[in-house]
């Protein structure tokens, strides 16, 4: 589900977070992709520019460009946002205060009306309901076969009567079905067409205003982008619906449907199928969605992190060095040590998405035996050492080596990486405050 969307905005933060401080250009940069990315995933236009226009008016705030991790402030506001439009909280199923509860599902033709009623009624007893399912589809004569097989399948009763009466009658009699049968819920599968058309939705409205169920469900395809919006809309204009469940999201649904659909029809989704079984039927979570496509389950744990580990007095005497390019070994090794406190660096490095297929092709950026070695070779230098390591020649090298069971080219090499990060820190005193490896 959402793959290809999902990998592109793990790019497109993952360069963002590589840049440290941020400027309007560069989060423009970053939106104008992620813009393009969700109209390839076939979003609406329209549901595209007002998030794009709320996301930025979000990140441009100072407090966040100010922040110590910006670029994961900006993925946090484009989480929170895409959660807004998929819906924000999860919208439960409404129950009837006399019961039966009476919900009907209603679709286009192979949307999936037929295996959801089933999933649906599934789901329900499984939280302790006791579902009817009715066949009021009297389009196709194997319509009626089908749910009673699935029926079957699941022990679940199912009211069905001969393709010669009136849907809306069958449904009625199947009021008084579930009522002799004492089940809290019933469940109406409805025949679709092709394309939307005034046959079948006075079938549908006729049901409905005969029934008055509590919930109008409609079924829709995930994978038909804008045409299920389209479909969705006119279903709630002339119908009135009360929930959406998108099917078929386990195939390369590229997402559009279930990103535009709220925003443009105010129905929420409550369901999602996720496969041909029964089973792969799931609640709708706005948030949790939005966490999936953005592939940053644990991002927000890893801000959290993040925020606790780094004490705000280290922060700023780095920050105040950082300006003045003067940090030493001796921060150095603090920031080793804070970086130590957020916990192992390959759990970290994985949390962040971009990143952990990075860290696959750049190992040393992980390797937690070079972290201790080089705390142990700075622990083996004098204070002087630290401070200024120019004075660091070949006897001293032998000597910090020697102590910190390391070889002489091992602390080159440390000394080398501090030197680069000392160019970097001065060419960053020059723009920008932040100290570089909180990025
Ligand atoms: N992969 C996948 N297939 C699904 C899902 N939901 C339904 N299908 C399949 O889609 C096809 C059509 O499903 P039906 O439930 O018969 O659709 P319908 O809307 O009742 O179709 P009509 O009654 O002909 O209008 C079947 O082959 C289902 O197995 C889903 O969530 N994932
Ligand atoms: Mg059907």
């Amino acid at each position: 589900m959402f793959e290809v969307l999902s990998e592109k905005l793990g790019g497109i933060f993952g360069r963002l977070s590589s840049k440290g401080r941020l400027s309007e250009r560069d989060i423009d940069e970053a939106l104008r992709e992620v813009r393009l990315a969700l109209l390839e995933a076939d979003v609406h236009f329209k549901v595209v520019r007002d998030f794009i226009g709320k996301v930025r008016e979000r990140a441009l705030d100072t407090q966040v460009l100010e922040s110590l991790t910006p670029a994961q402030q900006v993925v946090k506001i484009v989480s929170d946002e895409l959660a807004t439009i998929l819906g924000g909280s999860p919208s439960h199923l409404v129950p009837d205060s006399h019961p039966p509860t009476i919900a009907m599902l209603v679709g286009l033709q192979g949307s999936g009306k037929t295996t959801t009623a089933a999933k649906l009624a599934l789901h329900l007893r499984s939280s302790g309901q006791r579902p009817l399912l009715v066949a009021a589809d009297h389009r196709r004569p194997a319509a009626i076969e089908q749910l009673v097989t699935l029926g079957r399948q699941l022990d679940i009763p199912v009211y069905s009567e001969d393709t010669s009466a009136r849907p809306a009658s069958v449904c009625l009699h199947a009021i008084q079905r579930s009522k002799e049968l004492a089940t809290s819920w019933v469940i109406i599968d409805t025949g679709g067409r092709l394309h939307i058309d005034e046959a079948m939705m006075k079938e549908a409205v006729e049901i409905k205003k005969e029934l008055k169920p509590s919930e109008v469900l409609l079924a829709v395809d995930g994978m038909t982008g804008q045409d299920a919006v389209r479909a969705a809309a006119d279903f709630h204009t002339k119908v009135g619906l009360t929930g959406l469940i998108l099917t078929k999201m386990d195939g390369d649904a590229r997402g559009g449907a279930a990103l535009s659909i709220k925003a443009v029809t105010g129905v929420p989704i409550k369901f999602i199928g996720t496969g041909e079984k029964m089973d792969a039927f799931e609640t709708f979570h706005p948030d949790r969605l939005a966490s999936r496509i953005l592939g940053m389950g644990d991002m927000l744990t890893l801000i959290e992190k993040a925020e606790k580990a780094i004490d705000e007095d280290t922060a700023r005497r780095l920050e105040k060095k950082v300006r003045h390019a003067t940090i030493d070994l001796e921060d150095f090794l603090e920031q080793l040590h804070e970086m130590q406190k957020m916990g192992p660096l390959s759990q970290l490095v994985e949390m962040i998405p971009g990143l952990s297929s990075m860290a696959r092709r750049a190992p040393q950026v992980v390797d937690e035996d070079k972290l201790k070695k080089t705390e142990a070779i700075i622990l083996s230098m004098t204070p002087d050492e630290r401070r200024t390591p120019d004075i660091i020649d070949g006897s001293r090298r032998r000597r910090i080596a020697r102590g910190s069971g390391t070889t002489p080219q091992d602390v080159n090499q440390l000394l080398n990486q501090f030197r680069q990060t000392q160019k970097l820190v001065k060419q960053m005193a020059r723009g920008r405050k932040s100290w570089p490896m909180l990025r």
